[in-house]
């Protein structure tokens, strides 16, 4: 496994690289080119731009998280076909910088969806929650994007982008019409096409599941679940077509077994990226993002790593989104101080299991 870290980019990201190379264990950084719109071409120069600059501080570019997709791909709408040729061109110009894997999604309309971006815990921290009683009774979804706006500290919050959610209005009258049967039919459309040039690049993809993973404002969702999974897998039958687990995403659902799942699809070699965060699930359905360890949250990060260890998983793993702690200012989940904290907590038991597993041996 090689451990990275998310970074927004020297102009949007409260970070400088030469902290995150001082992380213990760090194997490199995932990021993404991001003022390009969503559906055009990433330039090259711009690729070779992001990759000079993070290699120039001594660390690797490893993973793009994300090559984000136009949600006329999504709809099915008549411009898809040149949206997935733009798609196909920025993945050729990633391969030229020997980018090996590329995180997407396909959740409509909205990425990951919070209700507050700061809530205020018990020990003075503060951590992103979904409320799920405020959700339900939203029925107009441009007051989530006003709200999220609000309370993002002045940070550009990754997947809300302002072109796409400008329409936010416009796209959910288009998705009125698709059911999940439609999403995962273009889904499969879109993978039929990016898949045969991933394979001729050698790139994997990695789709990211849905967060949280069940429907929300009446929008389909179809990367749910293990069965969700397994069908998009289906989709295009390649080890390029693969997945980011996120077990904070899958975990906010107690019916997701996620260790199981890590074995089904690790020893597939369909994992391409995880994603080890916790989340700490509550009786009325809302969600706490709470720091990595076991006992904070609803999963147990031993039985996950446990997991990784035991299918062999060789591919990139990152801590996910932490609590705000220690006064930071930072991008809400993506400040400095609780992810090195994770990531410090998942290399402590990744060598647990390690050697604990050699002493048994003896
Ligand atoms: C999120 C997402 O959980 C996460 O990793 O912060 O924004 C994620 O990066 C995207 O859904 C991947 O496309
Ligand atoms: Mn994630």
């Amino acid at each position: 496994m090689k451990m990275t870290f998310r970074w927004y980019g020297a102009k949007d990201d409260s970070i400088p690289l030469q902290y995150i190379r001082q992380i213990p264990g760090i194997g490199g950084v995932v990021s993404a080119v991001y003022d390009v719109p969503v559906g055009e071409v990433w330039p090259r120069e711009r690729v070779r731009g992001l990759k000079n600059e993070v290699e120039g501080s001594g660390l690797g570019l490893e993973v793009i998280e994300s090559v984000n997709v136009h949600e006329d791909i999504k709809l099915a709408a008549p411009a898809r076909d040149r949206y997935i040729e733009n798609y196909i061109k920025t993945l050729k110009n990633l391969a030229e910088i020997g980018i090996k894997c590329v995180c997407y999604n396909f959740m409509p309309v909205f990425d990951w969806t919070r209700t507050d971006l700061f809530k205020p815990l018990k020990d003075g921290s503060s951590a992103m929650f979904y409320d799920k009683r405020v959700i339900d009774k939203i029925t107009d979804p441009s007051k989530m994007v006003r709200a999220m706006r609000r309370g993002s500290n002045g940070f550009s919050l990754p997947g809300w982008e302002p072109e796409r959610l400008n329409r936010v209005g416009e796209l959910f009258q288009a998705y009125q019409t698709v059911d999940e049967e439609g999403l995962r039919a273009a889904l499969g459309y879109f993978l039929k096409a990016v898949i045969p040039y991933c394979e001729r690049y050698d790139i994997k993809m990695a789709i990211h599941p849905d967060d949280p993973p069940w429907r929300i404002f009446g929008l389909p969702r179809i990367v749910k679940d293990e069965r969700d999974i397994a069908l998009l897998l289906e989709l295009a039958d390649s080890p390029y077509n693969g997945v980011t687990l996120c077990s904070g995403s899958l975990g906010a659902s107690p019916a997701n077994d996620i260790p199981a799942m890590i074995r089904k699809f690790g020893k597939a070699g369909r994992i391409h990226f995880a994603h080890v965060r916790n989340v700490l699930r509550q009786d009325d359905g809302s969600l706490c993002e709470t720091s990595h360890l076991s006992s904070d949250g609803s999963l147990d990060l031993y039985d996950i790593m446990k997991a990784y260890h035991d299918v062999g998983f060789d591919g990139y793993m990152r801590p996910d989104h932490g609590r705000n702690i220690w006064d930071e200012k930072c991008r809400p989940g993506y400040g400095l101080y609780d992810r090195a904290l994770g990531i410090a907590y998942l290399n402590g038991l990744d060598e647990a299991i390690k050697k604990g597993e050699k002493s048994d041996v003896i």
